[in-house]
């Protein structure tokens, strides 16, 4: 929570999209991170794809956990639906409230204390049911929030700022993803704003659960040599395997590509994803190769960033639980509570 305001003037040449907004309507209040943080990084990418997704501001509802990362989305889409619920249960409160209204577009925001620590249980029943949602990680490898304990995502032999050795083997979240049957999984780095904002925009569009694991760098406890999520460490090892660009189907469908170098892929909303290839036979649409990928390339100290699989026929939890078209909070009484004739006639059905 912050008490400087912003001014809520713009400047009358600030370019509007379609819906008449600028990239300040999708701004929220100032950030009381420390300076330098990768979460302001996240912050600012998300504000520019939403204002180039051309999203109303109320059709959005951001969730998160507890953790400077958690506090971020007080940071952006002011004029949102926002829940800050408790340490490692966004998802729950997430898939409950996608369960009542389908019809907004949720973005859950967490930190990998949050996720791959005390709610590492939620992250993983939220991949596997398939709810519909972006899912991002502000993987600092530390509990920032805390004053910079070591998190379960924190490599194996990597320090602390004081130089204490980590003797734990770091979760990965991006393997566990893809293990439990998310379908479109992605990793990137807070400075690398080029290459975050389009998977940004592709997973927000995805229909089932999206995950992108962004290396977010904290400059206060853990971004000095020694350190496997500082600035300097991923940048040095970064092993990207795509470049993404989104076009939204609202827009003329151009795409300049070169055959065998250019995958496109076809979303739901009809978007298209028109993926580069960087890493020699990379192939975005193969679960196994990608998890076999992910792990050759960690076992010679890379990071691999970009979109690593996505499921172009994804489906998500209301597929698989065949609800109504209409969202659930917009039924009445009447059909919600249909009355004795219509629950003998379902008992009877079951015997
Ligand atoms: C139930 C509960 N346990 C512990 C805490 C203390 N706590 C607050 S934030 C946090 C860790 C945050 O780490 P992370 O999710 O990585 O966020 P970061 O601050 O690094 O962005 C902890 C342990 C809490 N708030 N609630
Ligand atoms: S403590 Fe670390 S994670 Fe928290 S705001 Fe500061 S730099 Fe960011
Ligand atoms: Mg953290």
């Amino acid at each position: 929570m912050t008490y400087i305001t912003k001014p809520q003037l713009h400047h009358p040449a600030l370019a509007k999209n379609s819906l008449g907004y600028t990239r300040r309507d999708y701004e929220g209040s100032v950030s009381t991170l420390c300076a330098g943080c990768g979460h302001d990084s996240i912050s600012a990418a998300i504000i520019q794809a939403v204002y180039e997704l051309e999203l109303p501001p109320h059709r959005i509802a951001k969730l998160s956990g507890i953790g400077c990362s958690s506090k971020t989305p007080d940071y952006f889409l002011g004029n949102s639906h926002g829940f800050n619920t408790v340490h490692g249960r966004m998802p729950s409160v997430l898939t409950g409230a996608n369960l009542a209204n389908k019809d907004l577009i949720y973005l859950g925001v967490s930190g990998d204390g949050d996720s791959a620590s005390i709610g590492l249980g939620q992250f993983a029943h939220a991949m596997r049911r398939g709810v519909n949602m972006l899912y991002i990680v502000e993987n600092n490898g530390v509990y920032g929030l805390t004053k910079g304990q070591f998190s379960a995502t924190s490599d194996k032999g990597s320090k602390s700022k004081r130089g204490v050795v980590n003797h734990d083997a770091g979760v990965d979240l991006v393997s566990m993803a893809l293990q439990l049957g998310a379908t479109f999984v992605a990793r990137s780095f807070s400075g690398d704003k080029d290459q975050l904002t389009p998977l940004l925009k592709a997973g927000l569009m995805h229909r089932g659960a999206a995950f992108i694991d962004c290396i977010s760098p904290c400059v206060q406890f853990n971004n000095h040599d020694g350190s496997t999520k500082s600035y300097d460490y991923v940048r040095d090892h970064n092993e990207a395997v795509n470049r993404l660009d989104v076009i939204n189907p609202r827009a003329e469908i151009q795409v300049d590509y070169a055959p065998g170098e250019t995958v496109r892929v076809q979303q739901h909303d009809g978007s298209i994803l028109s993926l580069h290839k960087l890493a020699e036979l990379y192939n975005p649409n193969n679960r196994a190769q990608a998890l076999g990928f992910l792990q050759a390339r960690q076992a010679r100290g890379q990071v691999v960033t970009g979109l690593l699989y996505v499921d172009p026929k994804s489906s998500d939890l209301h597929d698989a639980l065949n609800t109504v078209d209409a969202p659930l909070n917009t039924l009445s009484e009447r059909e919600l509570v249909p009355g004795a004739a219509a629950l003998a006639k379902i008992n009877a059905g079951l015997r």
